[in-house]
């Protein structure tokens, strides 16, 4: 048999997005929480083929297009990439929005305004259209907040290294410059990739961050290393790893909420501030910390995210039971 998935293919400031449209499993569930769990357990090859070689990569990163469950959003995104399925993806949000509403996929009931649901819970976006495109898209993201600072771990042939723990739709480990490590600079991307293996190894065999609403969602998945900026707009610069292999290309959205969290909980930040992030390839985030919250006792900011994702083509992507690949394969 041979299952067909209509996508449109993208990237957000450089990180790659493909947007299924088509060929989807249904899901089972009240909410897109419920249904992240059912994809994984049930359908989880249809992320394999389509993000994995040989129709994907270690970078490719995605949403599937739900109607929501919630009867106050537009939309429901499921997001897929290589490690699984994120609670919520900054980037792929953006590129997300910017295809529905370019391809006509969708009818915000407010123009300009798109409310979502994820799996993480509801997200919103507003954007800006010019001559039939989107050129501009602000999230609105979920309650982000500094989980733990000050942490220390002991990484074969690094030595210790400290860092916090910060929420923004996933948790990040945050990793700033220190006598063990040197910057973004003192390595190549793919030492990176190699140094950033070993180091949430280790992290997550000391600690196991669960979010303070829905233990569906835990542990340091992300590890975002952090440095100044080299544009003149940009207040720092990061590199964030995901997945085996992955560095984002972006700013990343849900490590850039973390960090403003981080950076909130220190001080550094204040409600109302706004934050440039800037990537490993120089691609720039807007961001803010439009409003601050509690949960529970735990001081929380609601950070936007301001950024860009252009189209790069349609994509009808065959997965043929008969194919050695059919759920993809990693190196
Ligand atoms: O933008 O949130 C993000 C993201 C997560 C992983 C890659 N990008």
């Amino acid at each position: 048999m041979r299952h067909t998935f209509s996508c449109i293919d993208g990237h957000t400031c450089g990180n790659p997005c493909r947007v299924v449209t088509g060929g989807a499993p249904e899901l089972n569930g009240e909410s897109l929480a419920d249904f992240r769990q059912d994809f994984l357990q049930n359908h989880d090859w249809v992320r394999q083929g389509l993000m994995f070689e040989p129709r994907g990569h270690d970078v490719m990163s995605g949403v599937i297009l739900y109607p929501p469950k919630r009867s106050d959003c537009d939309i429901g995104y499921l997001f897929i990439e290589t490690s699984g399925c994120l609670p919520m993806c900054g980037h792929d949000t953006i590129g997300a929005t910017t295809y529905a509403i370019e391809e006509g996929l969708v009818s915000p009931h407010v123009p300009g305004k798109l409310a979502i649901e994820t799996p993480a819970g509801r997200v919103d976006a507003e954007y800006s259209v010019k001559e039939g495109h989107v050129e501009e898209v602000r999230i609105f993201n979920v309650a982000s907040y500094l989980h733990v600072s000050d942490l220390a771990v002991e990484v074969e042939g690094i030595g210790k290294l400290t860092f916090d723990i910060a929420y923004g739709g996933n948790f990040y480990a945050i990793i700033e410059p220190q006598e063990n490590w040197a910057g973004l600079d003192a390595q190549s991307p793919s030492e990176l990739v190699g140094l950033s293996q070993k180091v949430r190894k280790a992290i997550q065999e000391v600690t196991e961050p669960v979010h303070l609403e829905d233990p569906r969602i835990k542990g340091v998945s992300h590890v975002m290393w952090c440095d100044s900026p080299r544009s003149e707009q940009a207040d720092a610069r990061n590199a964030v790893f995901y997945g085996d292999k992955a560095i984002d290309r972006s700013p990343c959205g849900t490590g850039s909420s973390a960090r403003m969290a981080q950076l909130f909980a220190r001080g550094t930040l204040k409600c109302g501030d706004h934050f440039v992030h800037e990537s490993i390839i120089g691609t720039l985030y807007n961001c803010k910390v439009e409003s601050v919250g509690k949960i529970g006792e735990i001081l929380c900011i609601y950070p936007s995210i301001g950024g860009w994702s252009r189209i790069t083509g349609h994509n009808t992507i065959y997965i043929d039971d008969r194919d050695p690949f059919a759920h993809g394969f990693q190196l």
